[in-house]
């Protein structure tokens, strides 16, 4: 438990993933108290938040790791009733959209029902105690799906995939826990966001990691499923603080955040290949059905005026500005100074 009571306290679910490093080192920068709950893995997942690490000898802790799963729900409860969270961040979710097509039922247990065993954990928690806690969940421009853009807040939700589908539960048992029980919890609808820790499967690092390794002559091929595919790319440190924002408004909402502006995969492709200073890229890249989805989501735009409106957030980030950040990074990783240091 926490030493200084005035701390805030949160706990944030996928601590290791790409978003939960960003928000944990924000929530640290705030002053807060923040537990992680971490999958145990044979081999260490914890690269992304290796830099915030506190060995667990030190005195003051303020970033605590805890092993648990979400769909283990006993753990999760008794995490809770033990930091007694103000704020409670579920980041955590099989988040691959095109792996949600090979494992859906695993997709659906943790992207879905996994939100529904922390909901009914705090609706327990509430009622025992009396505690108020906040909850957050990442719910995903996936759900719009088939919907046709800009899409907001207003938009009926199309899901495409298992992953979409999954979420779509999420969103709706968030907001019905919100309603019928009146727990503080808000949807934070976020497209696509990106940065030098997105995961490597993932087609915007995937396209900023191959250039870099075509560059250190490690590879000569990028394979590709479909390059017509639209997304509104954002840059994710600035959507971390987007959820924070949402957390601290008076009552629980739902809110869309994202750029206004979408780019195919194609255009991102060529903009990598340019900052990168790489001519035919063409030569470079080929398509690999496998990479395809079965139903495919072909353009996301978000109309985000209510974020800007209400938690007064814009993004500041631009498209060409993204890939030249990932670009950079990943040049760096296996450019020429890496492997000397190697
Ligand atoms: P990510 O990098 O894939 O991270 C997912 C996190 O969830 C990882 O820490 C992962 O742990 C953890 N996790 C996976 N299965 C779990 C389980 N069974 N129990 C507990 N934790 C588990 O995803 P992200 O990009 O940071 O996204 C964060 C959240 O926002 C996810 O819910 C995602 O679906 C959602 N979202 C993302 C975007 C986006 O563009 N990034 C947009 C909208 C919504 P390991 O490290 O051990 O795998
Ligand atoms: O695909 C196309 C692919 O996997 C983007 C997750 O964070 O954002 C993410 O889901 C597009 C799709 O992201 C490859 O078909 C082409 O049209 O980078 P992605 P995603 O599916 O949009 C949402 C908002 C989330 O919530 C998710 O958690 O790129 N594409 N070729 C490819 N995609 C991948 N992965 N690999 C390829 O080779």
């Amino acid at each position: 438990m926490s030493e200084d009571k005035k701390r805030k306290v949160s706990l944030v679910t996928g601590a290791t993933g790409q978003d939960g490093s960003y928000l944990i080192e924000l929530l640290l920068d705030k002053g807060y108290e923040v537990h992680g709950i971490i999958r145990r893995a044979s081999t260490f997942n914890t690269y992304r938040i290796d830099h915030i690490f506190q060995d667990p000898h030190e005195k003051n802790l303020r970033l605590i790791l805890h092993y648990g799963d979400l769909a283990d729900a006993n753990t999760v409860r008794k995490l809770i009733y033990e930091i007694e969270p103000d704020e409670i961040y579920n980041l955590g979710a099989q988040s691959h959209v095109r792996v949600s097509f090979d494992i859906p039922e695993y997709t659906a247990n943790i992207t879905g029902l996994g939100t529904l065993r922390l909901l009914e954990a705090i609706k327990d928690y509430e009622e025992h105690t009396g505690k108020k806690v906040k909850f957050y969940q990442a719910s995903s421009s996936e759900m719009f799906g088939a919907a046709k853009p800009p899409q907001n807040e207003s938009t009926a939700f199309q899901p495409r995939s298992p992953y979409g589908v999954s979420k779509v539960f999420s969103f709706y048992i968030t907001k019905n826990y919100r309603e019928a029980y009146g727990i503080f919890a808000v949807n934070g609808i976020l497209f696509n966001h990106e940065s030098p820790r997105r995961g490597e499967t993932f087609v915007t690092r995937k396209i900023t990691r191959g250039i870099a390794k075509i560059v250190a002559g490690l590879e000569n091929k990028i394979y590709l499923g479909n390059l017509e595919a639209k997304r509104d790319w954002g840059y994710a440190p600035e959507y971390v603080e987007a959820m924070w924002l949402m957390m601290q408004q008076p009552k629980p909402d739902d809110y869309v955040i994202g750029t206004g502006e979408s780019h195919s995969v194609k255009e991102f492709l060529e903009e990598a290949f340019r900052c990168a200073g790489v001519k035919d890229w063409g030569k470079y890249v080929s398509i690999d059905p496998r990479y395809y989805r079965p139903t495919e989501v072909e353009n996301l735009v978000a109309d985000y005026a209510k974020a800007r409106e209400k938690l007064d957030w814009k993004p500041k980030t631009g498209f060409k500005e993204l890939v030249k950040i990932m670009v950079d990074h990943d040049m760096k990783q296996y450019g020429p100074e890496a492997n000397a240091k190697k």
